[in-house]
Formats: structure tokens, C-alpha cells, sequence
């Protein structure tokens, strides 16, 4: 995918904030600190249209951003960061359900773990409440780069393990830092698109209606 231009939206505490307009909506979802806001960065070819930390926590409401005027990604709060209040956990958490189970937009979401670490209860339960609410999903194990080609096999397989059960469902290695799995996620992401702009085709629509495709 050609990145023409990439622009912020707006950051959204609640469902009133969510932009209008019909765009497909690919959200990013994971562990706090686990390099969701860097993959944004990367697959749209910005150094720091998103703002990344080291310290954990940091995206604490949506943030919409504007892709060509095409799509639109949502780089959803991290969950699972010990330090925050509980009172506030649940308010992301709250957000973030809403958002994954009432969001019309929303085609796919990118599910992120980090090669490194096992996946955690709660990313498998991520994952099964995505599966349990039939929201599709492409499974990214990303900071690939921190690790050798022959450790990055041996944790993908004990990740697909983890997650797919086995399964041919795809499983994207990827690294922010040097890009590795770019080429791939943007095939899955456009495939799963294309796949919507055709089934609305056929029903005689255009999923992108004429001056509807403005950010808002
Ligand atoms: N080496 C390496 N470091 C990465 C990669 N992706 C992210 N990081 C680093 O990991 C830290 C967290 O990255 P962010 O992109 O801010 O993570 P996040 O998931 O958006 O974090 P929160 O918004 O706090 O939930 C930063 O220090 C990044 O530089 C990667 O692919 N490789
Ligand atoms: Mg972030």
C-alpha cells in the first residue's frame, strides 16, 4: 500500500468522539508497552505520527488516524499494566469493549504480542473474546528484531501453539525497527479490504460513498 498521507484524527474517551463517516476501521490491539502504537508507525511509514514510550501505559484513550483518506486505524489502549489503579483499568477496559463489540467500522483487528514473552491469560483471553464476539483478527508477534532468526522460529512455533492450536491461521513475525513483516501484514490488511469493498459491491454499494471519505 502507497501511504499518500496519514493524519491524525482524534483521540476518543467515549463512543460520542469516534469519527463519523464509513471508512473500514482496522484496530490495533495488546499488551501494554507491546509496540502497538511503533507497528502504526511503521506500516504507515512515519517516524512519529504516533506518539511510542518506553514507559508502559502511555495510549490511555482511542486514537483515530486517517490513511489516504481510505481507512482508518484505531490504536486501541494497552491492556494489562500492573501500575495503573484498578478504577482506571476499568475504564480502559470499558473503552475498549465498547469499542470491539459496538463499532461498525471495525473490519479486522491486529492482535500483538511480543515474540519474546508467552502469552499471557490475558492475551489468550484477548483473543477468545475476539473469537466469542466473531470480530476476524491477524495475529502479530512483533520486536522480532530483538531476537536471532532460530530463537524467532522456536518462540512463533510455541506462539501458534498458544494461540491458533496449530492451526494454518497466519501469524505475522514483525519489527518495527527494521520493517520485517511490513510487506506481509499490509497484503493481509488490503486482502481482508478488498474482501469487504467486493462483498458491498455486489449488493450494489460502494463502501466509499462520494465526499463521505474526508476526515472528519
Ligand atoms: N526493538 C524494537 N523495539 C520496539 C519495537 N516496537 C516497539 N518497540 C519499543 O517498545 C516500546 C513501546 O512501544 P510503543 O509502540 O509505545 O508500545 P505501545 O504498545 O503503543 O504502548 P502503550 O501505548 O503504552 O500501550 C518503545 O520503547 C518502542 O521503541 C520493535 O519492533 N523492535
Ligand atoms: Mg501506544
Amino acid at each position: 500500500m502507497k501511504i499518500i498521507s496519514a493524519e491524525f484524527m482524534i483521540s476518543a474517551v467515549s463512543n460520542r468522539q469516534y469519527p463519523s463517516g464509513i471508512l473500514p476501521e482496522i484496530a490495533f490491539v495488546g499488551r501494554s508497552n507491546v509496540g502497538k502504537s511503533s507497528l502504526i508507525n511503521s506500516l504507515l511509514n512515519r517516524k512519529k505520527l504516533v506518539k511510542t514510550s518506553a514507559t508502559p501505559g502511555k495510549t490511555q484513550m482511542i486514537n483515530f488516524f486517517d490513511v489516504n483518506h481510505e481507512l482508518v486505524f484505531a490504536d486501541l489502549p494497552g491492556y494489562g499494566f500492573a501500575k495503573v489503579p484498578k478504577a482506571v483499568q476499568k475504564k480502559w477496559q470499558g473503552l475498549v469493549e465498547q469499542y470491539l463489540t459496538k463499532r461498525e467500522n471495525l473490519q479486522v483487528v491486529v492482535l500483538i504480542v511480543d515474540i519474546r514473552r508467552k502469552p499471557t491469560d490475558l492475551d489468550l483471553h484477548m483473543q477468545e473474546w475476539l473469537e466469542q464476539y466473531e470480530v476476524d483478527y491477524i495475529l502479530v508477534a512483533t520486536k522480532a528484531d530483538k531476537l536471532t532468526q532460530a530463537e524467532q522460529s522456536r518462540q512463533l512455533k510455541k506462539i501458534r501453539q498458544a494461540f491458533l492450536k496449530d492451526t494454518d491461521q497466519e501469524l505475522v513475525a514483525y519489527s518495527s525497527k527494521n520493517q520485517r513483516g511490513r510487506k506481509e501484514l499490509w497484503k493481509l490488511l488490503q486482502r481482508r479490504i478488498n474482501d469487504i469493498d467486493s462483498a458491498s459491491n455486489k449488493k450494489g454499494a460502494s463502501l466509499i460513498q462520494p465526499g463521505q471519505d474526508d476526515p472528519v
